[in-house]
């Protein structure tokens, strides 16, 4: 696809590319990510504050992962359960990057989300933990469609709701990169990819400035 297959949101800076990823590159994905997986397992995260489990599953690929814990959220280089360092991003994530982001810097975290079951959700949240907040977050749909919800600056402003297919990438950039965004739930049996069923998202982010940037 080119991107001219871009689909307008409403919101300026951000960017839905509908089947980007196509079938049989989603199947090499998911299994590019099975590696990765058994050296970095998925994980329950704990709530900072309240030390309650979330409902979905997470890990990191990259040279830094996104971390919740007693201590808040922050990145790290290591697995908080087997202290591995996390696994390297895949060629083909940092091709979609390079494709897509309009970033001169690589991304250095790849979150891995896992929603498994009814409850599996995310609540309404802005990604503000990275220092450089001029990269865009680029976030790949894999497996069972999600209702996805986007809304302003602050957490009370109105929402607008989408669909997230297996395949789409979403490009968050300026002037949207820290709008309140959130899963409200998944649809089960609506994907074939994978054969647990469930959701995949895979979040990439540049988390520090660029050498030489500024
Ligand atoms: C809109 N993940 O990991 S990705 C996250 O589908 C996260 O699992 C969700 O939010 C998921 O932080 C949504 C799409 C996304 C990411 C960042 C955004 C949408 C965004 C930043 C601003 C606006
Ligand atoms: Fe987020």
């Amino acid at each position: 696809m080119n991107l001219s297959g871009a689909l307008e949101t409403g919101f300026e800076g951000l960017t839905l590319y509908p089947g980007w990823i196509d079938p049989a590159a989603q199947r090499a994905l998911v299994a590019a990510l099975e590696p990765a997986l058994a050296v970095a397992p998925p994980y329950r995260p704990l709530m900072p504050r309240t030390r309650k489990p979330w409902s979905i599953h997470q890990t990191n690929l990259g040279s830094l992962g996104w971390l919740s814990g007693e201590q808040g959220y922050f990145y790290g280089e290591r697995h908080p359960v087997n202290d591995a360092p996390w696994p390297a991003l895949p060629p083909a994530l940092l091709d979609i990057w390079s494709d897509l982001a309009g970033y001169e810097a690589p991304p250095e975290c790849c979150l891995v989300n896992i929603y498994q079951g009814e409850k599996a959700r995310m609540g309404l949240h802005q990604d503000r933990d990275e220092m450089a907040l001029d990269a865009p977050v680029l976030s790949i749909s894999l497996g069972d469609t999600c209702i996805f919800r986007v809304g302003g600056f602050a957490r009370s402003d109105r929402t607008k709701s989408f669909r997230l297919a297996s395949g789409d990438v979403m490009v968050l950039g300026d002037p949207s990169r820290l709008r309140f965004h959130g899963v409200d739930r998944i649809i089960p049996g609506s994907s074939q990819l994978l054969e647990t069923g469930g959701r995949i998202n895979l979040t990439l982010r540049r988390v520090s400035e660029p050498a030489g940037s500024r």
